[in-house]
């Protein structure tokens, strides 16, 4: 079934909830130690579950090997420092961005559609909440036993679910930090009842399609309800384009930032100066691909070592998959959901799947 915003409706006013943490951010100061086992929780202050288990060393090593690597290049992780999440959020509200605000009018829409197709949650789990905003339209809906925020960053789940405990009194708050872009392992007792994963903003773009797959197999595993995800749809060139290289520059300073974050993570002395920002849709494979292009020919030390990038050589920073609905409904179809259902706006720029 697909729904469509009627034609007559407008953009809506820009959604400022697009979470500051997409599905790979790792700033150091998220990198805590390895936790004990996860237990259910009560205390206002044991409401986040900490199961960050990172290995610093071998994170590092990855990175510098990548980096000397020809073809080179870098983890989106790497985009996601304090100045990444604030030019992120930048991004969402640019007019050239269309996903943040499309995806906020198919759920503002169809919000009522939506929740009857989710039927009763009693576990509502937001896989990288961020700040949290985008589960906060659904609550008072769907009034979930309890919502569960996963999301790397422990302390933005602390501080967003800390506003968030007296507004909604009937729902339990809580949040498990975690590294799901590597695997998605939720503690059983964090969950009750029947659980909906939500996972919007088109974050599963940035996995490679069979990644992908196994990323939705990942969440299929936990739904026992189901899976409300938002995909970008493939769409004509010159609009993918401008979404991912917009006039202001701010995709440019978000891809470039990511050179200043990995001169703090690892012994480096790349310059941001020499490098321009490429986003562009590759439409053979259906992504939009970011990279660094150096402007000249440089010699960059990369951890004691002097890498040669020549002129007009690239570092791959990030790919965004779009899909076809017949494309996205196939993969949910291979990670186990049987039952798709679909809603999008009336240029068909976004979808909205429900999968149980
Ligand atoms: C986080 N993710 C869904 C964004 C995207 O559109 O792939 C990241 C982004 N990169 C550049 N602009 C936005």
């Amino acid at each position: 079934m697909i729904a469509q915003l009627p034609p007559t409706s407008s953009v809506n006013p820009l959604d400022p909830s697009e979470p500051l943490h997409p599905s790979h951010p790792a700033h150091p100061s998220h990198q805590l130690s390895p936790s004990p086992p996860a237990h259910p929780v009560s205390h206002p202050h044991d409401r986040i579950v900490d199961h960050l288990k990172i290995d610093e060393a071998a994170e590092r090593a990855k990175l510098i090997k990548n980096l000397r690597a020809t073809p080179a290049s870098i983890e989106p992780k790497y985009f996601y420092d304090k100045l990444g999440c604030a030019l992120y959020a930048a991004i969402c509200q640019l007019d050239e961005y269309y996903p943040t605000r499309t995806e906020s009018a198919i759920f503002q829409t169809y919000r009522n559609e939506i929740a009857e197709a989710m039927g009763k949650v009693d576990t509502f789990v937001d896989v990288g909440a961020g700040d949290c905003c985008k589960a906060l339209s659904w609550l008072p809906l769907i009034e979930p036993a309890r919502y569960l925020a996963v999301d790397i960053a422990g302390p933005s789940l602390e501080s967003a679910l800390a506003t968030m405990v007296p507004e909604f009194p009937d729902t339990e708050m809580l949040g498990l930090a975690t590294d799901f872009s590597a695997n998605l392992d939720i503690p059983g007792e964090l969950l009750t009842g029947r659980v909906t994963l939500f996972y919007p903003g088109s974050s599963i773009g940035n996995f490679k399609p069979d990644a992908a797959v196994l990323f939705l197999r990942q969440m299929r595993r936990y739904a026992t309800g189901g899976l409300l995800i938002g995909v970008d749809a493939k769409k004509d060139k010159a609009t993918l384009d401008a979404a991912y290289a917009d006039s202001l520059g701010v995709t440019a300073a978000f891809n470039l930032n990511a050179l200043r974050h990995i001169n703090r993570v690892i012994n480096s002395d790349f310059d941001e100066k020499k490098w321009r920002h490429v986003g562009q849709y590759n439409a053979g494979l259906g992504r939009i691909e970011m990279h660094l292009q150096s402007i000249e020919s440089q010699v960059v030390n990369i951890d004691g070592i002097a890498r040669t990038y020549h002129a007009d050589e690239r570092i791959h920073s990030e790919n965004s998959y779009k899909y076809d609905e017949h494309e996205f409904t196939a993969m949910l179809g291979e990670a186990g959901f049987a039952e798709v259902q679909v809603w999008t706006d009336h240029e068909r720029a976004f979808w909205v799947f429900y999968a149980a």
